[in-house]
């Protein structure tokens, strides 16, 4: 049976125009390398990996074999007072990556589950050490921080709150975003103007006083809701204001891990520490489903008082640690070191930026940004019709380009492969270019 003819209906996709897609499907069902294939043998060039998930491209044998022989091994292990050998390993692998001081990493299953466990982390942490009071939580317009409750309402994605309004977890601000395409329209790399946005924490400080305030989480990069590279000296400041007000800092590297920046943290490649890290995607390549919530020694200290035979945080998902993932992540991890993945994606980004700002002149092109290899090229809305110029390249790409290119409304973003290779970015872009000369 081809799949056209499942009952597709039965399939409510995720972050998906349901019943646009099932009129004319787009599925994948191979790939290899940094291509997808699809049913009837088409091959596919993947402009996002995966979700920025897949780095070192899809399928690495290294990483298959590594799964194919772990859940031979050991399928599933309570990690509830309890544990498997990966799980050690991989805390100790990942944390010996993080900046200094940073020792210490709980296992999720996701972005989304990572940033809850967080946020408990941050509240749990100001309680134990008898700051009971520091239950605000701010986080920053235009974030994304996945879709489980503490995720949304620290974020600032509208639509993705929107339906949820009354629902959202109270104690919560937001500080202002970054975008301002006035002033740093086409800028490559940082913007220079907006540093000073960081001060609007200071304003958050005076009205409900910092000593109120647990924790701030950003994304060093913004990545779902357009690319939006943080101005010059911004995360500095803001790094000052939680120290002077007692704030835990927490990034939330779920994008910007793993070589993204082209090195192992975007905290590293900014010079500034947080004291919470959150991750999931490139930690297995997006092989297997993973979050790592990596903290620093003075957070998880605080929690290590009490009486020894009481559990110090009461959290866990029924996969933290779970063993294939794990594995999945150890290998993943090898495969970094071993081929010098986030140098050779240090080695792509000048290639990448000059590719994506040749389309400063192109019709309806209203900005171009990028960082490390991220990358994002915006598009004026239609009248009337917001996002559909977006999802119209994205389409035009799948079904006369071979090509998946990745909108968020009018927004086109670029997460190339880590080890791309060079000639294949840029026959890449020249069909993007192929599909915008087309396109109204
Ligand atoms: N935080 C950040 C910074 C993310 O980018 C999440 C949390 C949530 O992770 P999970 O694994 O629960 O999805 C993400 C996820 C896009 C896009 O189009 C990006 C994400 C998710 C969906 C779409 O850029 N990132
Ligand atoms: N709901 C029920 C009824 C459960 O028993 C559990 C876990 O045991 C959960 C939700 C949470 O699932 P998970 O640990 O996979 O997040």
């Amino acid at each position: 049976m081809s799949l056209a003819e499942n009952n597709l209906d039965t399939y409510w996709m995720p972050f998906t125009a349901n019943r646009d897609f099932k009129a004319k499907p787009r599925v994948i069902t191979g790939a290899s390398g940094h291509y997808y294939t699809t049913e009837n043998g088409n091959k596919l060039y993947d402009t996002f990996s995966g979700l920025w998930t897949s780095g070192v491209g899809h399928c690495h044998p290294k990483i298959v074999e590594a799964v194919q022989k772990q859940v031979a091994t050991l399928d599933y292990c309570m990690t509830f007072q309890l544990t498997n050998n990966k799980a050690i390993e991989l805390a100790e692998r990942v944390t010996d990556m993080a900046p200094n001081g940073i020792n210490h990493c709980f296992f999720a299953n996701s972005g989304s589950e990572s940033v809850d466990t967080a946020l408990k982390i941050a509240l749990g942490y100001h309680r134990a050490k008898g700051e009971g009071n520091r239950t605000r939580l701010i986080g920053r317009e235009r974030g994304y921080h996945g879709v489980n409750f503490g995720g949304m309402s620290v974020g600032g994605m509208v639509p993705n709150r929107k339906a949820f309004s009354a629902n959202l977890i109270p104690g919560v601000d937001h500080i202002r975003h970054t975008h301002d395409i006035e002033r740093n329209a086409f800028t490559r790399g940082l913007p220079l103007h907006g540093a000073e946005l960081a001060n609007d924490l200071e304003r958050l400080c005076a009205l409900h006083d910092g000593s109120n305030i647990a924790a701030v989480i950003v994304e060093p990069v913004a990545g779902s809701t357009g690319v939006l590279p943080p101005p010059v000296g911004y995360l500095k400041r803001l790094r000052e204001i939680c120290d002077q007000h007692g704030i835990l800092l927490i990034f939330d590297e779920v994008i910007t891990a793993f070589g993204r920046l082209g090195a192992p943290f975007a905290a590293e490649r900014f010079g500034v520490t947080p004291d919470i890290i959150t991750t999931a995607k490139g930690l297995t390549n997006g092989v297997i489903p993973m979050g790592a919530v990596l903290v620093r020694d003075s957070v998880y200290d605080a929690f290590m008082q009490g009486p020894e035979n009481m559990i110090e945080l009461f959290h866990g998902y029924t996969y933290s640690g779970h063993p294939v993932a794990a594995a999945a992540g150890l290998a993943t991890m090898d495969v970094y070191d071993e081929e010098g993945t986030f140098e050779q994606a240090s080695g792509l980004e000048q290639h990448f930026e000059d590719l994506l700002h040749s389309f400063k002149d192109q019709k309806h092109v209203v900005d171009v940004r990028n960082f490390g290899l991220m990358g994002a090229i915006e598009m004026a809305p239609r009248d009337g019709a917001a996002g559909m110029r977006g999802f119209e390249i994205h389409k035009k790409c799948f079904w006369e380009e071979n090509m998946v290119v990745r909108n968020g409304m009018d927004v086109l973003q670029f997460s190339p492969f880590l080890n791309s290779d060079p000639d294949e970015m840029e026959q890449s872009f020249a069909a993007i270019r192929r599909v915008l000369d087309s396109i109204e």
